[in-house]
């Protein structure tokens, strides 16, 4: 059944009245990650804007589970979990490691790396706010060329970001996928997906972030489609080797061609200072990455 905003689960999982800031894409990314595994789940988080707006003990915006695990060991700590919800004999429980880009693409890599390739049976969601917001806006492994951060603040970052996804799917693993907290639908049906695959799966959930990149906060949205109608975010998931573009970016590729991306760079404060030639790089790596999709979509 095709989900939308009407048949989909209407139980709450993250309360009214959270600690994130007004506008936070990820709120709005983990409301419907949450939906979508029906309470059926154990949290694991690394110290984060999510740690924010789960809230301090003993109060919490959060109905689910969740253990709080040092930076580095979030894959970690999910395949201890997995390992004694076997030794329970408890069935039908997913559990999520979700984490930021500096948890993900930095810190936590080792272990998530790991984690994939003994193929654990569990779900991994990095949000990508393209820095280490909760603390203040430092670079990060995800933080584009051209971007001015707390530890980039004139010039900007020298060097682009990495591909995680790409990264995770050369893990071999069943699933692995990309969504965006402005496509809550496409975003929910993939971690529905994911709930029923065995072994280790992989969100990237790109969420915009209002203080951080220098947009006003009623434009998250409109920050968040902006990136996937130039390219900069491309909507897609590999199933099995097999891959698939999807919402959006399976519209634009049907319909034609994708904006310019300085049309979504001019938009936030962060790449005031970026240079023409830069402007050009990020293009051009946009231009090449949506041809290497286009010609994956045919092809599969
Ligand atoms: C080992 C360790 N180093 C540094 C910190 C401080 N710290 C807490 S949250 C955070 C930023 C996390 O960034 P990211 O993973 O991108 O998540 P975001 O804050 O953007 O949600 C840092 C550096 C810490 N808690 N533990």
């Amino acid at each position: 059944m095709k989900i939308n905003a009407v048949n989909m689960t209407e139980k709450e999982y993250l309360l009214p009245g959270n600690r994130t800031c007004p506008g936070c894409a990820l709120s709005l990314a983990y409301r419907h990650i949450l939906k979508a595994l029906e309470g059926q789940v154990i949290v694991t988080v690394p110290a984060s804007c999510l740690t924010v707006l789960h809230g301090m003990y003993p109060v919490t915006s959060v109905t689910v589970p969740c253990v709080n695990t040092p930076f580095a060991t979030t894959a970690a700590s999910a395949t201890g979990l997995v390992a004694g919800l076997k030794v329970l004999g408890k069935e039908g429980l997913t559990v999520l490691a979700i984490a930021g880009d500096g948890g993900t693409h930095d810190i936590g890599i080792q272990a998530l790396s790991a984690a994939a390739e003994r193929q654990t049976d569990f779900l991994y969601i990095c949000y990508d706010n393209e820095g280490y917001m909760n603390t203040g806006n430092q670079r990060s492994g995800s933080t584009p060329l051209g971007a001015i951060s707390g530890t980039t603040p004139i010039l900007g970052k020298q060097q682009n970001q990495k591909d995680i996804t790409a990264i995770m799917e050369a893990h071999g693993i069943p699933y692995v996928a990309t969504a965006n907290a402005s496509y809550p639908l496409d975003l929910y049906e993939k971690v529905r997906k994911a709930r029923t695959i065995r072994g280790t799966k992989f969100i990237h959930v790109f969420v915009p972030c209002s203080p951080g990149w220098g947009f006003p906060f009623s434009d998250t949205i409109k920050i968040g489609k902006l990136a996937v109608e130039t390219g900069w975010v491309i909507l897609y998931e590999v199933e099995d080797g097999v891959f698939r573009l999807t919402a959006a970016s399976e519209s634009i590729a049907k319909r034609g061609s994708l904006r310019p991306l300085r049309e979504y760079l001019m938009e936030q404060g962060r790449f005031k200072n970026i240079t023409e030639e830069q402007i050009n790089e990020l293009q051009g790596w946009v231009n090449t990455r949506w041809k290497r999709c286009l010609d994956r979509a045919v092809n599969n």
